[in-house]
């Protein structure tokens, strides 16, 4: 049968011919162009997607589910915790973690295919810069903690090592990700150790479950979730290439964390140390009812709870010493085994469920204009990284201290929370205090001291503006040297080419 006709036939089953409804319109690019991407799409799959759209959607129009009675917080030893931890297991985890790293067993995984339509720019969001005084972006800051950790870890054991970096993108992020990457020499990273690779994408479905076309020729696609990270893995053979450089253990991390602690010894020791294939870093809700999601075990198995999922009794519920009982608030900050890895994208995959978004999703009305929804018009299916909790045999949690370890860059400056100055003031107040432990003394513009360590982090800038660069200090260490007893004019670099 002719491909158009075949296509047509598929359509028709799948209950979904109004996409070709352009057709005689377009120009044979544009036919071609549309044809194409319908013949990628699986008749079978594409249908049952529609259908799951639509149903997901009834059903979450319906009332949350409640899990309340079926939850239980992550038992105390499977949890460790910065704060409440021994410091001598805290500094045996490093250890660990560090000798992992120098024999080349730990790798990085970034997620950076979504959109960032919350921060309203059209390019990725590692590619943002929030203001520093050096103007680094989000990935810049990335890589030379990479290049950092690297060092530290060889110098530790004596030997040249490599932390690699994959980079999960999207249709929507690898291009421009590889040329920022490509215009900056890599921000200094070895580009063999670089491996971008790309995600699935979608179809949006309206709600009457039909697929949405975004132009005349076009379907208005998105990407499958950060949970597609566990196809994208099989489909563009990254284990394969995990395993060919004999790494054993790798940390997924989202990309608008400017506080992440990439490939984080501790953590990674810690996770290894007590056996686990699966574990998430989290951090203590700042207050009980705070919208996050809560890593902890429904029906014995570990999962994130979305905060709409509990009452507000569940989440205000006390232990007898008065601390709260559900409190381990999940940061995208995730650490497997390769094996793990594996076994997920081997077979378990498919058992991930799908969450629903509902979105504004641009489309082109029966006249074929373009049309621009003010109300949301479309639903996305997306899996969830942290899906997988579910099939761990040994899943840990590890609590950490927000100012230190979580300052995400979420919304435009317009909003309260998780903005560029908030990202930029978390980092900010970050290297002072590290800086003031190092000894430095700092002076303003007319030669005055500038003293004091308080003020709410979110809310003002720092008394001094200090940045360090992540090729000198990873995580606050090695800075003694540099500013022990000195002297500082704020505003100050300390960036290695100004040694
Ligand atoms: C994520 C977590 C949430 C919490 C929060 C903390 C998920 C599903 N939710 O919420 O529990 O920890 O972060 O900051 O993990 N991404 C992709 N492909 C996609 C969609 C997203 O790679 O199709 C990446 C995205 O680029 C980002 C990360 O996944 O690096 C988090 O995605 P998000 O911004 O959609 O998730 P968010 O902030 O709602």
């Amino acid at each position: 049968m002719e491909p158009e006709l075949e296509t047509r036939r598929r359509l028709q089953e799948a209950g979904q011919q109004h996409l070709l409804r352009f057709l005689g319109e377009l120009s044979a690019g544009g036919k071609e162009a549309l044809l194409g991407e319908l013949r990628l799409l699986a008749p079978g799959e594409f249908r049952e997607h529609c259908r799951r759209a639509e149903e997901a959607y009834v059903r979450d129009s319906s009332c949350p589910q409640r899990l309340d009675d079926k939850m239980r917080p992550v038992p105390p030893e499977f949890l460790g915790s910065i704060r409440k931890s021994d410091p001598e297991d805290l500094i045996s985890w490093e250890e660990e973690g560090f000798r992992l790293i120098s024999q080349n067993k730990v790798a990085v995984l970034l997620l950076a295919g979504g959109q960032g339509t919350r921060l309203g720019v059209t390019y990725p969001k590692g590619m943002y810069s929030v203001g520093l005084p050096s103007g680094k972006t989000l990935y810049q800051i990335q890589a030379e903690r990479i290049l950092r950790l690297q060092k530290l870890a060889g110098e530790k054991h004596c030997r040249k090592c490599t932390v690699p970096w994959y980079i999960m993108t999207s249709e929507f992020t690898l291009s421009p990700t590889q040329k920022f990457f490509e215009e900056h020499n890599f921000f200094g990273v070895d580009r063999s150790d670089v491996v971008m690779f790309e995600q699935r994408m979608l179809p949006a479905v309206g709600f009457d479950g039909k697929a949405i076309l975004e132009r005349k020729d076009k379907l208005a696609m998105a990407p499958d979730g950060n949970g597609g990270l566990y196809r994208a893995l099989t489909d563009n053979h990254i284990l394969e290439d995990m395993e060919t450089r004999g790494i054993s253990y790798i940390h997924v991390y989202c990309v608008d964390n400017i506080l992440v602690k990439m490939a984080d010894p501790v953590f990674v020791g810690f996770c290894v140390s007590k056996g686990a294939d699966c574990g998430a870093k989290v951090v203590e809700k700042a207050y009980p009812a705070e919208p996050v999601g809560l890593v902890c075990q429904v029906d014995g198995v570990y999962q994130v709870v979305e905060y709409s999922e509990i009452s507000p009794d569940t989440a205000e519920r006390r232990n007898h010493d008065g601390s709260l009982t559900y409190t381990t608030g999940n940061i995208c900050n995730h650490f497997f085994t390769l094996d793990f890895l594996k076994t997920v994208a081997g077979s378990l995959e498919p058992r991930l469920g799908y969450h629903v978004a509902i979105k504004k999703v641009p489309f082109v009305d029966e006249q074929g204009n373009l049309v621009k929804p003010v109300q949301p018009n479309g639903i996305k299916l997306e899996k969830f990284v942290f899906d997988v909790f579910q099939f761990s045999r040994n899943f840990v949690a590890f609590e950490v201290v927000r100012e230190e370890e979580f300052s995400p860059l979420k919304n435009a400056d317009t909003a309260e929370k998780d903005t560029p100055t908030t990202a930029r003031r978390a980092l900010l107040w970050q290297h002072y205090r590290w800086a003031l432990r190092a000894g430095a003394k700092f002076t303003d513009a007319n030669g005055r001291v500038i003293a004091g360590n308080s003020g709410v982090p979110e809310l003002v800038d720092p008394p001094a503006v200090c940045e360090i660069s992540p090729l000198i200090s990873y995580f606050g260490e090695g800075l003694h040297v540099h500013l022990n007893n000195k002297d500082i004019s704020s505003p100050f670099i300390l960036d290695s080419h100004r040694l």
